[in-house]
């Protein structure tokens, strides 16, 4: 670690700020160029504290930076992970508050839930798929706490990867009932195709997100546990959104999920 408690603090207090009053700010290694990667999660773990003190519940994790088309998007080169509290969560065909945002892009995501926990190293697909209940198709809101999305690798960590809200839905199947990698995946805004993928293009089988995620949780000594909501990673690059914009996700064999932004 190369910050001290206090500055760790100061800067989760900082970027949560930024988060609840929808204000964008620059990256914060600019002013901690030291900061490493310990201080960057715990940064984020900080983050979680200070909204479970409020009552938040933690419902899920999340996995970004996960497909080239994002990678190639942001300018980075590895994955990234964060959370998710039921505040982010929006139901099925819901709203999102534009005014609650500074600038949101949706990408479309395959989600997990675990029936068992996921326990790392040495966690693979096989784990994963073992340890999968079921598997649904998720739609992430992103808005990047930073000026127009200018980070670098642990300043998004510290910014929890931008996860702002999602939502899941569609048609909940176990992982053996389909197929992860040739799965197509379909989004479009307001009725216009905006994005085209399939699944194998996060890290060759999405799978491979959660057993990356539990490997980096289990070298803190950390599991996912059994009932944890995973979204896997943006399948292609994140699509700007506005006040109006209606978003449907459609993965093959898994129906739609949609969100509305007013
Ligand atoms: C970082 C979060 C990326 C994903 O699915 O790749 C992410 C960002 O692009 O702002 O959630
Ligand atoms: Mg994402």
């Amino acid at each position: 670690m190369a910050l001290d408690a206090k500055t760790i603090a100061g800067l989760a207090e900082h970027l949560e700020t930024c988060e609840l009053q929808a204000r964008d700010t620059l990256k914060i290694t600019d002013d901690h160029p030291t900061m490493d990667w310990d201080d960057a999660y715990a940064i984020q773990a900080e983050i979680l504290r200070r909204k479970l003190a409020r009552g938040s519940r933690l419902i899920g994790l999340k996995a970004g930076l996960t497909s080239h088309a994002k990678m190639k998007q942001m300018g980075v080169d590895s994955p990234v992970f964060g959370f998710l509290v039921d505040d982010f969560c929006v139901p099925e065909g819901g709203e999102v508050k534009t005014a609650e945002l500074i600038h949101p892009k949706v990408e479309p995501e395959i989600a997990f839930v675990l029936k068992r926990a996921l326990k790392g190293p040495g966690c693979h697909i096989g784990a994963v798929l073992a340890a999968t209940d079921f598997v649904l198709p998720g739609i992430e809101v992103i808005d990047s706490r930073y000026r127009e999305f200018k980070f670098d690798l642990k300043s998004v960590v510290a910014d929890n990867t931008s996860a702002a809200r999602f939502v899941i839905g569609g048609q909940a199947l176990p992982p053996e009932r389909v197929d992860l990698r040739t799965m197509g995946v379909v989004m479009e805004k307001n009725g216009q195709v905006v994005s085209l993928g399939a699944g194998a293009a996060v890290l060759g089988h999405p799978a491979a997100a959660v057993a990356m995620l539990a490997n980096h949780l289990g070298r803190r000594g950390e599991e996912i546990p059994a009932g944890t909501l995973i979204l896997s990673g943006g399948v292609t690059e994140a699509v700007a959104v506005a006040a109006g914009d209606n978003v449907t996700l459609r993965l093959q064999g898994l129906g739609s999920v949609s969100l509305r932004f007013v």
